[in-house]
């Protein structure tokens, strides 16, 4: 096991109360299927899957022995002009697991990378296709699709943006789907909301649609704490971008790789967008990894003029990295060997009952579940938000289970290989700590 560091000065920690952090640190040394070890040798069950990555939980032989092999074999090879056959194995691989006719994959580096690429797909394809004055995108708030300039400007959560400048121009957002009273405590896709989907509509005629390039949602907006589409918004969202040329992204870096117990959240809502973002799952979170899909027309249209000539100005150095690669075929191996990418599907319903019954508890304002995620909404402290889901969240890692907060959302969505006995224990651990902070 790793010694302690004795100095935590110089690491700039993401995402990170640094300070506060740091006086009190929280470090993990190990893990293994659905838990982490501590540094001081505690077992810590995972409820969120590492940060909704590590879908077949820890440690596992597949993926580690692939790296293993590859990092002798070949470690790295150059991502421009040059290729190793991993790197096509893996995206005829993806093509055939994704349905419909997004059967082209480019590789990038994180979720954050994927969405950038997709915006640039979607605006550099309007202008092969000879409309080049479509250049807006429409994201939605209270979305997230990383932390770069384009995802950041898409994104709708103001705190991370609001010191960002001026952002992306020509960006617009749709209204959020959050806080219909009617939705509250709902198991699945709630009811109540299809008609917000209109708001593109509204945007439409704000702008000309002629001006838009791409719309991109997350069908189930996982960051901003578990918001989950209403019943046949997604596909009104699709019928509005065919109506009026619009292309349709789908980022999919949380609900990719099975969190909705299908292997994407395309299978689950029956709804095929233009482009699919994707990462996390991708490598079971092992090496970092992103896979943008799109549909066989937007490829294809690239895919003209003098064959010498590159067709898309765009890539990165580690573009389809054979470790990378590795990781991700090691992952799928033990998704289709255990039957990951649908057990969500199996369990979804244990699962709901499990966190609605937190709902007697009288802190907890709603619950939201849908596959093998959920979002336990508190009310918050006065003039507070987000100081009595930080307090659960300590209060649970202590008690030994990992949570994820997001204001005063406490957000889960364990490895697939979850057991009930786990769900069981995951809750008990929450229902006390809730109990406790009430
Ligand atoms: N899109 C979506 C939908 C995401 O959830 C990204 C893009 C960016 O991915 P990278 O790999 O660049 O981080 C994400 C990432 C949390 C949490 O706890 C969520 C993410 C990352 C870290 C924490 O909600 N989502």
């Amino acid at each position: 096991m790793s010694a302690k560091p004795n100095n935590l000065d110089a690491y700039w920690m993401p995402f990170t109360a640094n300070r506060a952090f740091k006086a009190a640190p929280r470090l993990m040394v190990a893990a293994d299927g659905m838990y982490y070890t501590t540094d001081d040798g505690r077992k810590v069950l995972d409820g969120t899957a590492g940060l909704w990555c590590c879908n077949a939980g820890h440690s596992r032989p597949r993926i580690t022995e692939a790296i293993a092999r590859q990092a002798k074999e070949l470690d790295y090879s150059p991502a421009f002009q040059m290729g190793h056959p991993k790197a096509f194995e893996l995206a005829a691989r993806l093509a055939r697991l994704m349905p419909g006719s997004l059967d082209h994959v480019f590789f990038t580096n994180s979720g954050s990378e994927a969405v950038e690429t997709a915006l640039k797909i979607a605006i550099a394809w309007h202008r092969l296709n000879g409309q080049g004055e479509r250049v807006r995108q429409i994201g939605r708030e209270r979305g997230y699709h990383g932390v770069n300039f384009g995802g950041m400007s898409v994104g709708g959560m103001p705190l991370n943006r609001k010191m960002f400048g001026a952002l992306v121009a020509g960006v617009d957002h749709l209204r959020h789907t959050h806080g219909d009273p009617r939705n509250f405590f709902a198991k699945g896709e709630p009811e109540y909301g299809v008609e917000l989907a209109d708001d593109l509509e509204r945007l439409c005629t704000l702008h000309d649609p002629s001006t838009i390039a791409a719309v991109i949602v997350e069908p189930v907006q996982g960051s901003a704490g578990v918001f989950i589409s209403p019943r046949g918004y997604l596909k009104r969202l699709r019928d509005i971008c065919d109506k009026h040329g619009i292309l349709l992204i789908f980022d999919e870096v949380i609900t990719g790789y099975g969190r909705l117990g299908t292997n994407f959240a395309v299978d689950y809502f029956g709804v095929e967008p233009d482009i699919v973002t994707t990462a996390k799952g991708l490598t079971n979170g092992v090496i970092p990894m992103g896979a943008v899909f799109v549909q066989k027309r937007i490829h294809d249209l690239f895919m003209q003029g003098p064959p010498n000539a590159i067709e898309f100005f765009h890539g990165y150095t580690y573009s389809a990295n054979p470790m990378a690669c590795a990781a991700a075929l090691g992952t799928l191996d033990t998704y289709d060997e255990e039957g990951l990418l649908t057990r969500g599907a199996t369990l979804a319903d244990y699962w709901a009952d499990a966190a609605h019954s937190l709902r007697d508890i009288p802190i907890v304002a709603d619950i939201r579940t849908l596959g093998l995620i959920s979002g336990i909404e508190l009310k918050s402290l006065d003039g507070k938000v987000g100081a009595r889901a930080f307090d659960v969240y300590l209060k649970c890692f202590a008690a030994g289970l990992l949570v994820r907060t997001t204001g005063d959302i406490i957000a889960l969505s364990p490895p697939l290989i979850v057991e009930k006995s786990e769900i069981d224990r995951l809750f008990d651990i929450l229902r006390t700590v809730l109990k406790q902070v009430a």
